[in-house]
């Protein structure tokens, strides 16, 4: 026997199939380990003081402040997603947003808009109120069409940044989506951009740490994005290639049936533990484990 579930409501018959065929399917990779912020960016709230805010769908549950007047649009292809205008639209994001690890991933989808490519910042995190003390900096492109990734400072002094850089073809920046992913990996000292899912520049050497950071910006930093963007995730690990197109894949993927809605006991059956001299502890501990594992 193996897969037993138990539930408080009846289950449609594409809810049965969909059970059967998720046990006969390896486990997805977990795109959500080391997830330090993941904004969709498909909705704009209101907080009690009026501001304007959009949520943090990962565990650290951040809020990320809304200037300008970024609005939500409708897109054909990603659903709702925001837009700023390259005048003054940007969020403002808590300094916990980038990790102060040895490893970063950035991860987002980006449309621009037609007044590309011009002076701009899409993430800015700094270390001081310098507007070049770069920790982290990615301009999509900048004016000469470049795409500049910023990763790791000397913490000492400022403008002292790691840099990789690539000029970019019209198409892949503007009046069309693309997924960008930017990794840095301070120990080996590489740093990677991929677009859609494949590695586009690299660069080695660059073992500058990632320090600690004053502010950060989506949308602007050393001027204004102007475009729509989408589901920004940032890791304090780095994603492996497999793991960047699974993003990809889940983003444009609509939202699966919840089968686990009126769960009242899933028993995946696969193993028999001994257990300790904390049984009552050990066996509801497993069971939560594995009924929130499936
Ligand atoms: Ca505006």
């Amino acid at each position: 026997m193996s897969n037993l579930r138990v539930y408080n409501r009846a289950l449609s018959p594409e809810e049965i199939n969909e059970c059967m065929k998720l046990d006969g399917t390896p486990p997805p990779m977990d795109i959500n380990s080391g997830l330090q912020l993941h904004l969709p960016l498909n909705e704009i709230v209101e907080n009690d003081a009026k501001e304007k805010e959009v949520a943090d769908i990962s565990a650290g549950k951040l809020k990320g402040k809304v200037n300008g007047n970024a609005t939500i649009v409708d897109d054909s292809q990603l659903g709702n997603c925001i837009n700023f205008d390259g005048v003054d639209d940007y969020i403002e994001l808590p300094v916990a947003a980038i990790p102060q690890s040895d490893e970063i991933t950035i991860s987002f989808w980006a449309n621009g808009g037609k007044s590309l490519p011009k002076t701009n910042s899409i993430l800015w995190a700094v270390a001081s109120d310098k507007i070049n003390d770069y920790v982290v900096n990615i301009h999509l492109p900048w004016s000469d069409s470049q795409i500049y990734f910023d990763c790791g400072k000397t913490p000492t002094s400022s403008n002292s940044y790691n840099r990789i850089q690539k000029i970019a073809e019209a198409v892949d920046f503007k009046d069309k989506w693309s997924y960008w992913t930017f990794t840095k990996n301070v120990t080996t000292g590489e740093m990677n951009i991929y677009l859609n899912g494949t590695l586009w520049h690299s660069g080695t050497g660059k073992n500058k740490p990632i320090n600690s950071i004053t502010q950060v910006k989506v949308g602007a930093g050393y001027g204004f994005y102007h475009g729509k963007m989408a589901n920004l995730r940032i890791y304090d690990r780095v994603l492996s290639p497999e793991e960047i197109n699974e993003c990809m894949k889940v983003d444009g993927t609509p939202p699966p049936m919840d089968i686990n809605r009126g769960l009242q006991l899933h028993l995946p059956l696969n193993e028999i533990v001994e257990n300790a001299l904390i049984y009552g502890y050990m066996t509801e501990c497993c069971l939560q484990r594995k009924s929130t594992n499936v």
